[in-house]
């Protein structure tokens, strides 16, 4: 009945992709954390503590259930023959949007049935995908990402706590069988092995990066601006997914069509009020910037090389800009 009732409220708010599950984690997965951190492949994005990642009863004391739910975020196709962000920082960010929907699940757990909440997304110290693939949201790509059956894995996790006991959903297998068009498609082979992502060689984690980008990695980004949707692109799951119900994740032609003068030249206000509403606004100005001009020295289009000379006198930017010029040049 509570549950059948949640369900139902979700999906009167938008949310047709929600599950249930007991807040024990297996052996297996906390294993798989560690050879992960010892083997220096964790991004440094992630609590790196294994223990409490898996402490449910530290986050809500009594905690009996957790609930996922996923949101999809595919909207638009993106243009990747100019400079690009990934589909998942299209729009607003997908931390204020899912936020918004776990509060709002939370509150009627509290005002219907009494039961205490703590909600996360992404910033918890909790691992989403393993708590997604316990309450049978979706199950583990080889791309390490959860895969719905509705949205694909175009879509963003988040999970409330709570001290009721709901009925459990039951775990979804992988069903990537022999399928590795995943693996054989990422431009820096940052996935290992099934399942195994070295997060240091993905170009995801390297455009958001603050480290230098060597020589090889900034060829490897091609247009991308933020983020990489190569090994969700190619995937069989995602081919024809159902396009995002939430308005807020469509993009505003700003960050669909981006201009790399505007982007290059624009005030820290101008930013803040622009790409500071989006996922990719977190790493900052000077950062985006950088992979614009990263982006520009991989456009082949020489045209570009005035704009690029004027980042000459920026102590940060002018690295990579000397760097984007001579390749535009052909030196
Ligand atoms: C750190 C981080 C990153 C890092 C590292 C990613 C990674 N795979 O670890 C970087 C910056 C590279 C990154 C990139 C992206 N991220 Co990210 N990221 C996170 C974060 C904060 C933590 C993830 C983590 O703990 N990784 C540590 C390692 C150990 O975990 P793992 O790779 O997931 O490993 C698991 C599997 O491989 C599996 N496994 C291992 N062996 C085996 C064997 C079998 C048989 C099976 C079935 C499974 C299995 O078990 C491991 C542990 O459970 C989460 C949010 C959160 N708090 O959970 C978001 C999150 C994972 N990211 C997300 C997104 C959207 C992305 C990007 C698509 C963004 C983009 N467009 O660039 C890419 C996808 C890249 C990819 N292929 O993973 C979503 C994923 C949604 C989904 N559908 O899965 C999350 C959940 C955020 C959210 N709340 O929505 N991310």
């Amino acid at each position: 009945m509570i549950r059948e009732r949640i369900v139902e409220y979700a999906n009167s708010i938008g949310i047709d992709c929600i599950g249930f599950s007991d807040i024990f984690f297996s052996e297996f997965f906390i294993e798989r954390l560690k050879e992960r951190k010892t083997s220096g492949h964790l991004s440094g994005f992630e609590n790196s503590n294994e223990n409490l990642r898996v402490d449910v009863n530290r986050l809500l004391e009594g905690a009996k259930t957790i609930i996922s739910i996923a949101i999809p975020y595919k909207t638009v196709d993106v243009d990747k023959t100019k400079p690009y962000l990934s589909k998942s920082s299209f729009g607003i960010d997908y931390h204020k949007v899912m936020n918004y929907k776990l509060k709002s699940i939370s509150e009627y757990i509290t005002n219907e049935f009494k039961g205490r909440c703590v909600y996360y997304v992404d910033t918890g110290c909790l691992h989403d995908r393993e708590i997604a693939k316990k309450c049978g949201i979706g199950f583990y790509g080889k791309n390490t990402s959860i895969i719905t059956k509705k949205y694909g894995s175009f879509v963003f996790l988040g999970e409330i706590i709570t001290d009721l006991y709901i009925k459990r959903d039951i775990e979804l297998e992988s069903l990537c069988k022999d399928c590795t068009l995943c693996i054989d498609v990422c431009p820096t082979k940052a996935l290992e092995r099934p399942y195994y992502l070295n997060a240091r060689k993905c170009l995801s984690f390297i455009t958001q990066k603050k480290d230098i980008i060597t020589d090889k990695e900034m060829e490897k980004m091609g247009l991308r601006l933020y983020g990489c949707d190569t090994c969700q692109d190619v995937c069989p799951y995602n081919k024809k997914v159902k396009l995002s119900n939430i308005n807020e994740f469509y993009p505003k032609e700003w960050n669909f069509n981006i201009n790399p003068y505007k982007l290059l030249n624009m005030t820290n206000k101008e930013f803040r009020n622009l790409f500071g509403l989006t996922s990719a606004g977190w790493i900052g100005k000077k950062k985006l910037q950088r992979n614009m001009i990263i982006a520009l020295g991989n456009s082949n289009d020489k045209e570009y090389i005035p704009l690029l000379e004027t980042k000459l006198d920026d102590d940060y930017l002018k690295y990579y800009a000397e760097k984007s010029i001579k390749k535009l040049r052909g030196d």
